[in-house]
Parts: structure tokens; sequence; C-alpha cells
């Protein structure tokens, strides 16, 4: 009887705790800053997985049973699921139910449009999918993205600074003396009235990442581009996260799902997540303890 109470106390409390609450407690409670990308690409899957039923969902399935203990997240492309049809629809379906409940899933798609398609993209992908978090665009301005934020206990990482050389073309533009990817920051911080906001800011941007830490001292930060994209791990850690040496979610895919060697799968991709896992934390020690 007790035992029950509790649990459900438990539940309750979960159920009445906002995203960006949610991301801290799982973090503390892991002591991991580390997320896995998903990014399962069918041409890249191990020869020996090639004649399961679904390649992409069995890949997912023996790196989740490897790693799920060391992950705060999990981040799933959603492109690399489109690509493959009727089968990757059912891949991520399947694979977001082999997630354990208190890892947060992420669904980047960057999405963002006129509201009532914007709706639909929400509703897909919290509704129908169970996402936990998603991300967005926010070129198209705060109506585009309002449905994603109404879902007040989802989180929703927008785009600001983001990994590839493109971010050149239009994120580092000056108007009325700031970058546009500062403006971009300052609305998240006056939209995040749900405290459900995040930003994407990619590893390869050290400078702008330092910048943004400043203007949003405790917000979540989704940062992808360690590994094949070479951004700074240790630098990452140093400028992204927040005080108390939380709040960035380090994105890691292609260097640690793709081993040079598929012989020992498992066991080799767990070594890979192992080694960031223990590298974030010891640059976490080194700057914020
Ligand atoms: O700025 C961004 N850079 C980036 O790489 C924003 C992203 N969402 N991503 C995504 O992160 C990218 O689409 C891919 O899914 C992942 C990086 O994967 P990898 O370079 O670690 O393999």
């Amino acid at each position: 009887m007790v035992s029950n109470n509790a649990g459900l106390a438990k539940t309750v409390a979960k159920i009445n705790m906002n995203f960006n609450q949610k991301i801290l407690k799982t973090q503390q409670e892991k002591n991991s800053l580390l997320c896995i990308g998903l990014d399962s690409d069918v041409n890249r899957i191990p020869e020996f997985l090639k004649k399961s039923k679904n390649p992409q969902l069995e890949f997912n399935s023996l790196i989740i049973q490897a790693t799920k203990d060391l992950v705060c997240a999990y981040k799933l492309n959603l492109a690399f699921y489109e690509e493959t049809g009727n089968d990757g629809m059912q891949a991520l379906e399947k694979t977001l139910e082999l997630i354990p409940e208190e890892v947060i899933k992420i669904a980047d798609g960057k999405r963002g449009d006129i509201g009532n398609t914007a709706q639909k993209q929400a509703d897909t992908l919290f509704k129908h999918f169970n996402f936990d978090a998603a991300t967005v665009n926010p070129y198209m301005g705060f109506d585009a993205i309002e449905p994603f934020i109404n879902y007040s206990e989802k989180g929703i990482f927008i785009l600001c600074i983001t990994s590839n050389p493109g971010s050149e073309d239009f994120q580092h533009l000056s108007f009325s003396g700031k970058p546009l990817f500062e403006h971009v920051a300052l609305k998240a911080k006056k939209w995040n009235t749900k405290n459900n906001i995040g930003l994407v800011a990619g590893a390869t941007h050290i400078g702008e990442l330092k910048k943004l830490r400043t203007l949003l001292p405790e917000m979540p930060f989704l940062i992808p581009g360690i590994g094949v994209q070479k951004g700074d791990l240790e630098k990452t850690i140093k400028y992204g996260c927040s005080t108390d040496g939380y709040n960035a979610i380090i994105n890691v895919g292609r260097s640690i799902i793709f081993p040079a060697e598929t012989k020992n799968f498992q066991e080799n991709i767990r070594k890979s997540a192992e080694k960031y896992s223990t590298e974030i934390n010891s640059y976490r020690n080194k700057y914020y303890k």
C-alpha cells in the first residue's frame, strides 16, 4: 500500500513538472549530459542486421540496450526514418517504446509553419509519437512555433546558432546592433513563459555559445556538433553548461552509433558512449565543482 502511494506521488510529481525541470532531474539522477543521436542511416547499418525484419529498429534496439544507463536523452533525426517510408515510421514508433521513461526523447525535424500546419506537426510529434521534445525553426516567427510551446509539459528547442558552415549566411547578420542569433535568443527568453523552451547551439561555435550562456544562464541548450563535426568538447562544457554544470544536452551521433569495427557491436558502442560520458563529466568536475 505504502509503496503504491509513493509510486503515485512520484508519478504526480513528474506530471506536474515542466519540461525544463524534467531535463535537470534526469541529468542529475543519471549524472549524464550525453544524448545519443539515433540517426540510423539505413545505408550504414551493419551487415549482420540487414536480414532482420526492420533493420533500423533492430539497430536502435541494440544501441539502446547497450547505452540506456549512460544517457540523459536520445535524439532521433526524423529524416533518417522518413527515408525508409512505412518501415521507418514503424521503427520510430517502436524505438520510442524501447527508451526508458525517464530518458528524454527528442524529435529533430526542425519544424515550424503557419499556425494550423504547425499544430499538426506538434500533434504528430507530441501526441502520436509521444516525443518529449522537438526542434523547431524560428524563421517564421512566434505563431509558427506557438502550437509546440502550448504543450507545456513538452520541450521546444529553437534553432539559434547551428553547427553547420552555412550558419554564417544568416545567423551572424547584424541589425539593431546585434547578430540575428542573439535576437533569436532574446525572443526565446521572452517566449519561455511555460519554462519549456531551450536553444539549439552548435559546439562548432564556442564564442557564440559563451555569449548565449551569458544571455540565458539557466536555459537548456541542445548542443550538436561533437565528434564527426569536430566541435571542441572541453570548451563546449566549459561555456555551455548552466552555473551548476547542467542544462547542456550534448548530442553525439555518428561517432558513437557507427563504430569502425562491427564485430562486437554493442560492446564497441558502449565503450564509445562511456568514453564521451566520462570525458564530459571530467570537464564538469574541472569547471563546475
Ligand atoms: O545545428 C545543428 N547541427 C546539427 O548537427 C542542429 C542539429 N539539429 N544538428 C543535428 O544533430 C543533425 O541534423 C544531426 O541529426 C545531429 C548531429 O549528428 P552527428 O554529427 O553527431 O552525427
